[in-house]
């Protein structure tokens, strides 16, 4: 078997610390004081290069859905395994390492969940999750996800398109932008309790982008309710893009005329572009971004030739003509 020799552009976050990453570890070794598993804060660091630990995935018990519809998205794709997609996250509100949100989401209330609708928009107002459940048809999607920070998955994401829920509040002309936020309630969710990121998590899309039928929010996974550590109950899924703007466990949609803030790349500009569109031409600074690994694979696998648009460009591309993707990253 041949064992290529990575490039040090390959060497992933947690092995190689930028001193600036070693200034934020300081700080974040001191918040995290007692002892706690620290890792080096990236987007999507690889806290844990072994392969995700054998948790009991807590969303096994996850109800099944009634009346999903089966659609070809995806059709073909090897699919990654229900452990693998639901104990091996990000989701830094219940901690920094893969398996954490498995072991710390459970203190989640997502019972009643109400999602406020504002900004540029005719129709303002708020729309619970049951509500949305029994309205808007639920259908079986399966996409790519690819992290930043060069893994993957291939996922059967249970939800709808975007842009039906954001019609429903008649967004006017001024609307460019629209924004999400995840829940703040350092309660709920311990991660909160410490200033590792700017809490609440944002995100944000352009309005074309939002409106684009592929831009999904997701309310289940493999036919079952979303389990909290993936975003329960409503979280957003953009395929052809980085997985951090794909925010979970959302309580707010605003309609903004300006680009909004948005939490990573708010912190590390350099790092982390409001667009995150997959490109492989184009590499994050501390490593390359041209090959992924799919999880579930195993250590040993072969690295996968990351696809421009993580594989969706004959849907997505023309949004971006005349754009500089290397500016606009
Ligand atoms: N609120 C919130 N949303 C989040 C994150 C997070 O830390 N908090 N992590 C993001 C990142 S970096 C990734 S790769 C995906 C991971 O989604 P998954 O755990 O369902 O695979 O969620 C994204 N959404
Ligand atoms: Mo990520």
């Amino acid at each position: 078997m041949l064992i290529k020799s990575r490039k040090p552009s390959e060497v992933c976050s947690s092995e190689i610390t930028s001193s600036e990453a070693f200034e934020e570890r300081r700080t974040f070794l001191k918040v995290a004081a007692a002892g706690a598993a620290a890792s080096v804060i990236s987007a999507c660091s690889e806290s844990e290069t072994a392969p995700p630990a054998r948790v009991s995935a807590a969303g096994n018990s996850a109800p099944p859905m009634p009346g999903v519809i089966k659609t070809t998205h995806g059709e073909g794709l090897e699919l990654t395994s229900y452990e693998h997609v639901t104990t091996y996250n990000n989701f830094y509100e219940f901690g920094a390492g893969k398996s954490d949100p498995v072991k710390n989401s459970g203190s989640l209330i997502t019972r009643p969940w109400n999602i406020v609708v504002d900004g540029e928009c005719e129709a303002p107002g708020e729309i619970g999750i049951e509500e949305i459940l029994a309205d808007i048809t639920q259908e079986e999607r399966i996409y790519r996800f690819r992290c930043v920070e060069a893994w993957a998955m291939v996922v059967p994401w249970v939800g709808f398109s975007l842009s039906e829920l954001l019609k429903r509040f008649k967004p006017t002309s001024r609307a460019k932008y629209v924004y999400f936020e995840t829940l703040f309630d350092p309660k709920q969710m311990p991660g909160q309790q410490r200033n590792v990121l700017d809490w609440p998590y944002r995100e944000g899309l352009r309005m074309d982008e939002a409106m684009h039928p592929l831009t999904m929010l997701v309310t289940g996974v493999y036919g079952k309710e979303l389990p909290n550590q993936n975003g329960a109950p409503l979280r957003l899924i953009v395929p052809w893009k980085y997985g951090f703007k794909s925010i979970k466990s959302i309580v707010r949609i605003r309609f903004d005329e300006q680009v909004p803030d948005t939490t990573w790349w708010k912190r590390a500009p350099s790092e982390y572009g409001f667009y995150a569109n997959v490109n492989p031409q184009v590499d994050h600074p501390r490593w390359s971004q041209r090959t992924h690994r799919n999880i579930g694979d195993g250590l040993f696998a072969g690295k996968h030739e990351t696809l421009m648009f993580n594989g969706y460009a004959d849907e997505v591309a023309h949004l971006y003509k005349g754009m500089d993707l290397k500016r606009f990253f």
